[in-house]
C-alpha cells in the first residue's frame, strides 16, 4: 500500500501515479498533506496565477427528456415553472451584461421537440450580435442527442456547429463513467464510450473541450478513481481538455433528498486535490464556486485548483439543487477571493489567453 511520502517521491520525479496511489490519497486523513501535494503540482504547472472568466451561463430550457435522478432542475413540460429560451429572448439576456463579457456557458435540458436548427440558430445568433465573445456550448449528452435529431453523425453535429460558431464545449454530462451508476441514476444518458468519442471529435476538429466528475451520490471511491484515470488516457490520446472540475452532488429537491447527505467539505477538498494529482495532462482544475460555496472554493486554491470560473451572471441547474451560493459573483468578488488567498488573479478568456494580472 503506498503512503503519502512514497506518492511524493514519485511526484517529485515525474512517475506517473497509479490506481493504489490514488485510493491511498483518498483512504487518507491526512488533508493539509494532500493539499500540499496537489499545490506542489500546482504551484508547478502556473505558480500563483488563479485564473476566472468574465462569463455568462445561458440554461436556455428545463424541459428535458432524460429524467436522470440527480437532478432537480428538469421539467416535464406542464410545470409552471417550465421554460425554454426563444434565441431573441437568450439575445437580450447577454445584451444585459456590462461590457468586456468573454464567454457565454450555454447548456440545457434535452428539448422533447426543438429540431436542431433551432441551436444552430442560437450560435449563430450570438456570434453575429457578439463576436468577440466565446460560445461555449453544449455537453456531449446534447451532441448525441442533436445527432438523433438531425440524422447527422458526431461529427457532422460538431462540424455543423462549429460553422455556426461553436467556439468550445463545457465538460458537464460526463457525470461518474461507471455502467452501475448510470443505470441507476442516469438510464438515459449515453454512456462513458459515447462521452469520450464525442469529445474525440471536438479535439480533432479543434474544440477544445472541458471534462467533470459529479460525486457525493453512489459512487465508490474506486469509481471516482476510475473516472480519473479514463479522463487522464483520454486526454493521452486525444488531447484537447483545458480543465477539469470535480461537481459535488447537491441533493436537495431531487429524488434522492433525504436518502443521500450532501458531501462534506472534506471529502470536496480531497478530490478537487486527487484530480490535480492523478489528472498531470490536464493544463487546469477549477474549483467551481457555485457548487462549493465561495469559501470552500477559495479554499481549493490551496488544493491544487488554478481556477475559479467566472462571474456567472445567474446560475439555474445547482441553484434548483439547493445551492446557497450566490446566482453571480462581481469581477471585484473574484478578484478578491483569490488574492485573498494569497494568489494572483488573472483576468482570462476561454482559452485562457490572459487579460488582465491583478497584481
Ligand atoms: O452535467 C446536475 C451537474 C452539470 C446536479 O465546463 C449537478 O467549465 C450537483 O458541467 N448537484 C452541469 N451537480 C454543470 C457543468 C459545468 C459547470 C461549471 C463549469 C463547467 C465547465 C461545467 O451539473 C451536469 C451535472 O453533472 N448537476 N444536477 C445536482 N443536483
Amino acid at each position: 500500500m503506498s503512503d503519502l511520502r512514497e506518492i511524493e517521491e514519485k511526484i517529485d520525479n515525474n512517475q506517473a501515479l497509479n490506481f493504489e496511489d490514488a485510493k491511498a490519497i483518498l483512504r487518507s486523513n491526512d488533508l493539509i498533506e494532500i493539499g500540499r501535494l496537489a499545490r506542489k503540482i500546482k504551484l508547478k504547472k502556473t505558480g500563483k496565477k488563479v485564473y476566472f472568466v468574465f462569463n455568462k451561463h445561458i440554461n436556455y430550457t428545463n424541459l428535458c427528456v432524460s429524467k436522470c435522478k440527480f437532478c432537480a432542475f428538469y421539467r416535464n413540460g406542464d410545470e409552471p415553472d417550465a421554460y425554454t429560451m426563444e434565441v431573441d429572448k437568450i439575445i437580450e439576456e447577454i445584451s444585459q451584461m456590462p461590457e468586456g463579457i468573454r464567454e457565454v456557458h450555454i447548456v440545457g435540458g434535452l428539448h422533447p421537440t426543438k429540431p436542431f436548427s433551432y441551436y444552430l440558430d442560437m450560435v449563430s445568433s450570438i456570434k453575429k450580435h457578439f463576436p468577440n465573445v466565446n460560445v461555449k456550448a453544449f455537453t456531449a449528452v446534447e451532441i448525441d442527442y442533436f445527432s438523433k435529431l438531425s440524422g447527422l453523425d458526431y461529427e457532422g453535429v460538431l462540424k455543423e456547429l462549429k460553422r455556426a460558431g461553436l467556439d468550445s464545449m463545457p465538460g458537464g454530462g460526463a457525470e461518474v463513467f461507471s455502467e452501475r451508476v448510470r443505470k441507476k441514476l442516469y438510464p438515459n444518458k449515453i454512456p462513458y464510450e459515447k462521452w469520450a468519442e464525442v469529445h474525440a471529435i471536438a479535439h480533432k476538429l479543434n474544440i477544445p473541450t472541458n471534462a467533470t466528475l459529479l460525486f457525493g451520490h453512489i459512487e465508490t471511491d474506486d469509481e471516482i478513481i476510475d473516472h480519473l484515470f479514463k479522463l487522464r488516457k483520454l486526454q493521452e490520446e486525444h488531447p484537447g481538455f483545458l480543465c477539469f472540475i470535480p461537481l459535488s452532488f447537491h441533493p436537495a429537491n431531487t429524488p434522492l433528498e433525504g436518502k443521500i447527505e450532501k458531501v462534506d467539505a472534506v471529502k470536496e477538498l480531497k478530490v478537487l486535490a486527487l484530480s490535480r494529482i492523478i489528472l498531470d495532462n490536464f493544463p487546469h482544475i477549477k474549483a467551481y464556486w457555485v457548487m462549493l460555496s465561495p469559501k470552500i472554493g477559495q479554499i481549493g486554491l490551496h488544493f491544487g485548483a488554478d481556477d475559479i470560473d467566472g462571474t456567472i451572471g445567474q446560475e439555474r441547474v445547482t441553484h434548483a439543487a439547493g445551492a446557497k451560493s450566490p446566482l453571480g459573483l462581481a469581477k471585484e468578488q473574484m478578484v478578491n477571493l483569490i488574492k485573498n488567498a494569497g494568489f494572483v488573479p488573472v483576468e482570462r478568456d476561454a482559452l485562457y489567453n490572459e487579460i488582465e494580472v491583478f497584481n
